[in-house]
């Protein structure tokens, strides 16, 4: 039998990469040949002549999550996920993307401090990849950490474009220096395939802590529900998935994990779903998270499992001391059985894989953080998120303190302003019994506040904000330009959740 890094290579090479690696590594192999070179000149112009350091093609093309299933998607380079791309922190890249499609594209660089020529959002200016065209950046990869390469585009309600399709793929930018407390390190992608539309509603879920929720905003949110429902509205659009996958494939078709007694494996786990909450339990074992979305964490503690908002990372280490035949998934049964998981074999070790559901955890990020500092901001923006109930055509129309961002796709002005080299607080009020995994574009931002509690030294670019719940968020504007805020539910930021900062570089 082969294993899971060889079969990867051979799909690379079958694929017919210019390059790429696996998503599964030995320590050893880091820092070989898939790193970029470094290049001489730091400011150098974009110009189109000379080998680029990778080169994507956006391109439809059928991808096999099953035997004899296949579904067809955008992808990268007819892969998906895409390939593991991998930077060296600091070291300027030169990428080539391709758009085979016939519709115009946006590649966004999630959780890197770029331009926002190079950001990949129309909202920010980011010139399109034209269809059948192709465009060349440069930039240079930072800050060091698992990031990840997404479509920006809006799909609205096609549910073959954005996020919903197979654009997604894993960034690692290697740190200066590597922290060596493992024996290797493996990339997962959650991701979901054949979406449809349901009316039912989601079903809340309730597993953040804290759990304290604001009664001015719960009983704002559930009054205007009580009052569309009344009125005869049904419930808006919800997105639903036929398949579930990690790697891009279904659960008990790929090649299982294979590991030894004793191995120490650096999983890092993305949620690269369009709409999703994903979590992920392996029986027996506990993840020892060291970095939430690529930046390491001040408290690496260990927790019997993982949940992830979309577009958030999580990476842990995994001692592998339970030896078995494992199913490592999603706690939700259902996602699971279609697909949602992964198996774990221990050498010798052979049987049917067995999942053995963990007990109850919350997910809490204070978990992973210091004691709250007392740092005040030099502004504070308040943000309250509420829901018009299918009021756009059936779907749920979304508000940031009222206003609703246009959903043409044209550039509007930015609604926040702000200066450079100051430190701003949102305050995020959630007016709605959904959870929203809030981004931040070009910025990493460290969590103040949740639930009414201080915290600090936690980075992110993305952070579930609970139903009805209330945090704060910091960041420093150390990168001048537009900026997007939104939801990455993609759903929520189609119809309407986001909003723009924008200031200038002073000096
Ligand atoms: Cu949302």
């Amino acid at each position: 039998m082969k294993s899971l890094s060889e079969s990867r290579r051979d799909f690379l090479r079958k694929a017919g990469l210019t390059f790429g690696a696996s998503l599964l590594l030995p320590k050893a192999a880091l820092g070989q040949s898939e790193a970029p070179q470094q290049k001489q000149s730091e400011g150098a112009t974009t110009q189109d002549s000379g080998k680029p350091d990778c080169t994507l093609h956006i391109r439809t093309s059928p991808i096999e999550i099953a035997p004899n299933r296949i579904v067809s998607v955008t992808s990268y380079n007819g892969q998906f996920p895409g390939p593991l791309l991998r930077f060296k922190e600091g070291q300027l890249v030169t990428v080539d993307i391709y758009n085979d499609t016939d519709v115009a594209e946006q590649l966004h660089w999630h959780g890197q401090k770029v331009s926002t020529d190079v950001d990949g959002v129309s909202e920010e200016g980011t010139p399109f990849i034209p269809a059948h065209g192709k465009r060349r950046i440069e930039f240079i990869p930072q800050p060091a950490g698992f990031r990840f390469y997404h479509t920006h585009n809006r799909a609205g309600a096609n549910l073959s474009a954005g996020q919903y399709s197979g654009q997604v793929g894993p960034v690692y930018i290697e740190p200066r220096s590597e922290p060596g407390n493992y024996d290797r390190e493996l990339f997962l992608v959650m991701k979901e395939f054949e979406p449809t539309f349901s009316r039912g509603g989601d079903m809340a879920m309730d597993f953040l802590l804290p759990a304290s929720r604001v009664k001015a905003l719960e009983d704002a949110g559930e009054s205007a529900m009580k009052a569309s429902l009344a009125k005869g509205m049904p419930k808006g659009y919800e997105v639903g998935y036929r398949s579930f996958t990690i790697n891009g494939r279904m659960l008990g078709h790929g090649e299982p994990i294979r590991v030894k007694q004793g191995e120490r494996v650096l999983l890092h786990v993305l949620n690269g779903s369009a709409t999703e909450i994903r979590s992920l339990a392996l029986p027996g074992h506990s993840f020892r998270v060291i970095a939430l979305d690529g930046n390491v964490v001040p408290n690496p503690v260990k927790v019997p499992l993982l949940w992830l908002g979309t577009a958030e990372r999580i990476s842990a280490i995994v001692e592998m001391n339970h030896p078995g035949v494992w199913i490592m998934g999603d706690l939700d049964n259902d996602d699971r059985r279609h697909g949602m998981g992964i198996v774990v074999e221990y050498a010798g070790c052979s049987g049917k894989p067995e999942w053995i559901a963990p007990l109850p955890h919350r997910w809490n990020y204070m978990l992973f953080a210091k004691p709250a500092a007392s740092v005040s901001p030099d502004g504070t923006f308040e943000m309250t998120f509420a829901k018009d109930n299918a009021a756009e055509e059936g779907f749920n129309r979304w508000t940031i303190n009222g206003v609703s961002y246009p959903m043409t796709g044209e550039m509007t002005p930015a609604t926040f302003h702000l200066q450079q080299g100051k430190r701003y607080r949102i305050h995020m009020r959630n007016a709605s019994d959904d959870i929203h995994p809030i981004h931040l574009h070009r910025h990493s931002f460290e969590l103040t506040s949740l639930g009414g509690k201080p915290t600090s030294g936690v980075m992110k670019d993305v952070v579930m904000l609970g139903g009805y719940q209330e945090a704060d968020i910091d960041f420093v504007a150390d990168n001048p330009g537009l900026t997007l805020f939104h939801c990455h539910q993609q759903l929520h930021m189609d119809y309407g959740f986001m909003t723009l900062f924008d200031y200038r570089k002073s000096g």
